[in-house]
C-alpha cells in the first residue's frame, strides 16, 4: 500500500454546499443543487461535473508575454514521482470540496514525462496506482482520459497525421499507454484532441493522406482498446485553429463527415466545446445541434470565449443565454452520450488566490444549473416548441408529407407550384422566440 498524504492544501475552505440564490456567501452554490430533480435526473447526473487536471492543477498562468502568477504548493519537489502524487492529493481534495464526481486528464498532467518512453510508462504505472487508491477512498471517476500528443517538439509537425512516420508510431505507443491507463482507472471514455493535427501550410502538406494516415491511427486506437475490454466511447473534440493555422478536426460538421467517411462513425462521439465553437464562428448551441443531429452528442468541455479576442480564452462559463439556448439542445436530445460537463476553462493570470479556483468553478457550475432550469421550464411552459413544430406544419399532412417521405419527383413540384401560386409571406418570428428566452430567463 502507498500511503496517500494527508497534507491539506486549500486550508480554511471547507465542503461547498448549495444555499440557494438568497445566499450571500461566494462560497456555496447558488443554483447547483446536485440532489435536484431536473427533467426527470438530477442536476449531478445530467452534468457529471468534472476538472481539468491540466488547467486547475498544472497551468500557473505563463504567456507569451511573462512567466507564471500562481505558485502551486504541490509542484514544489524535485522528485517527479512525489510532486504527482502531491498533485493528485490536491486535486482529490478540490474535487471533493466541490462535491464534483469526475476528473479529465493528459498522460502528462499526471506526472512529468520521462526521458524515454518506458520511462514515462512506468511513470504512468506509478501515478495510476496512486490515483486507483485515491478513487477508491473517494468514489471520484474519470471521465474521460486523452493523451498531450501536441507539447513534446517531437510532435511539432503532428502527431497521427504528422509526415515522419516514426513520430506516428511514438504517438500510436503514446495513446496506448494513456489507453491503459484510462481503462485502469475505470475511465468512462476516451478522447482525442488534435492539438497539431493539421497544417502550418498547405505548400508543403499532403492533406489527403494525413486524413487517411489519421483514419487508421483512430481505427487501431479503437481496436487495441476494446481488446482490451474497453466498453466507453471515444470522443472527437473539434476546434478549427490554434495551435496549427489550420486544424482537421475543424468542426462538429466537419468531424461528423470525416467519421462517416472512414466508418468509424459507431464507435467515435464528439467533445464539444464553447470557445472551440466560437473559435469556428460557430455558436456553441450551433455545434449541440450539429452533434445530436448526427447522435453524436457525447460530452461537453465547458468554458468561454471573448467577444474581443479571437483566440482560445478558455474562461470559466458565466453567459447564461448562451448556456440557456445551447441547454435547450441539450435536453431536446436527452442530454449527453457517456459524458458529461468538464470545465476546460482557467483562471485568469492575475487570479492568483487559492479560493479564486473554487470560485470560478462555482460560477461555472451555477451557470449551467440556472441554465437548465430555465431551459427546463421554457419546453415545459412556454409555446417555444410549438411555435418551432407550427413552422414546419406544412410537412405534416397531404403533399408536404409525401415530398418529406421522398415520394414527389421534380416535375410534380412543377405542377403543384403552378397550381398553387406565390406562396404568402410567413414571418420567421425571430424577436418572438428571442422575447421567449427572455422572459424565462
Ligand atoms: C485545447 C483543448 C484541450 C482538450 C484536451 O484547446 O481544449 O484542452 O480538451 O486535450
Ligand atoms: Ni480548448
Ligand atoms: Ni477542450
Amino acid at each position: 500500500m502507498i500511503s496517500l498524504g494527508d497534507k491539506e492544501y486549500f486550508k480554511g475552505i471547507g465542503k461547498i454546499s448549495y444555499e440557494g440564490i438568497e445566499s450571500d456567501n461566494p462560497l456555496a452554490f447558488k443554483f447547483y443543487n446536485p440532489k435536484q430533480i431536473v427533467s426527470g435526473k438530477t442536476m449531478e447526473e445530467h452534468f457529471k461535473f468534472a476538472i481539468a487536471y491540466w488547467h486547475s492543477f498544472c497551468n500557473t498562468g505563463a504567456d507569451p508575454f511573462g512567466p507564471g502568477t500562481k505558485v502551486y504548493p504541490w509542484t514544489i519537489s524535485k522528485d517527479p514521482l512525489q510532486a504527482s502524487y502531491n498533485k493528485a492529493d490536491a486535486a482529490f481534495e478540490f474535487i471533493t470540496k466541490m462535491g464534483f464526481t469526475h476528473y479529465c486528464f493528459h498522460d502528462f498532467d499526471l506526472i512529468e514525462e520521462g526521458n524515454s518512453l518506458l520511462e514515462s510508462e512506468k511513470r504512468l504505472e506509478k501515478i495510476t496506482n496512486y490515483l486507483k487508491q485515491k478513487q477508491q477512498e473517494t468514489d471520484l471517476k474519470v471521465l474521460w482520459g486523452t493523451a498531450n500528443c501536441f507539447s513534446h517538439p517531437r510532435y511539432m509537425n503532428g502527431a497521427a497525421t504528422n509526415p515522419d512516420f516514426k513520430v506516428v508510431a511514438r504517438a500510436a505507443a503514446q495513446v496506448k499507454m494513456v489507453i491503459d491507463t484510462t481503462i485502469a482507472l475505470d475511465g468512462e471514455n476516451y478522447v482525442f484532441w488534435g492539438g497539431r493535427e493539421g497544417y502550418m501550410s498547405l505548400l508543403n502538406t499532403n492533406m489527403k493522406r494525413e486524413l487517411d494516415h489519421l483514419a487508421v491511427f483512430l481505427s487501431k486506437a479503437r481496436d487495441y482498446a476494446r481488446s482490451q475490454g474497453f466498453k466507453g466511447h471515444f470522443f472527437i473534440e473539434p476546434k478549427p485553429m490554434e495551435p496549427t493555422k489550420h486544424q482537421y478536426d475543424f468542426d462538429a460538421a466537419t468531424v461528423i463527415g470525416f467519421l462517416q467517411k472512414y466508418g468509424l462513425d459507431n464507435d467515435f462521439k464528439l467533445n464539444i466545446e464553447v470557445n472551440h465553437a466560437t473559435l469556428a464562428q460557430h455558436t456553441f448551441q450551433h455545434e449541440l445541434q450539429v452533434a445530436a443531429d448526427s447522435n453524436m452528442l457525447g460530452s461537453i468541455d465547458a468554458n468561454r470565449g471573448d467577444y474581443q479576442n479571437g483566440w482560445d480564452t478558455d474562461q470559466f462559463p458565466n453567459n447564461i443565454t448562451e448556456i440557456t439556448e445551447a441547454m435547450l439542445v441539450f435536453l431536446k436530445h436527452n442530454g449527453l452520450q457517456g459524458g458529461g460537463v468538464n470545465f476546460d476553462a482557467k483562471i485568469r493570470r492575475n487570479s492568483t488566490d487559492p479560493e479564486d479556483l473554487f470560485l470560478a468553478h462555482i460560477g461555472g457550475a451555477d451557470t449551467f444549473a440556472r441554465a437548465l432550469l430555465i431551459a427546463d421550464r421554457i419546453l415545459k411552459h412556454s409555446s417555444y416548441n410549438n411555435l418551432v413544430e407550427r413552422r414546419y406544419s406544412s410537412f405534416d399532412t397531404g403533399k408536404g408529407k409525401e415530398f418529406e417521405k421522398g415520394n414527389i419527383d421534380f416535375k410534380t413540384l412543377y405542377e403543384l407550384a403552378l397550381d398553387y401560386g406565390e406562396p404568402e409571406l410567413i414571418s420567421g418570428k425571430q424577436e418572438l422566440f428571442e422575447n421567449i428566452i427572455n422572459q424565462f430567463i
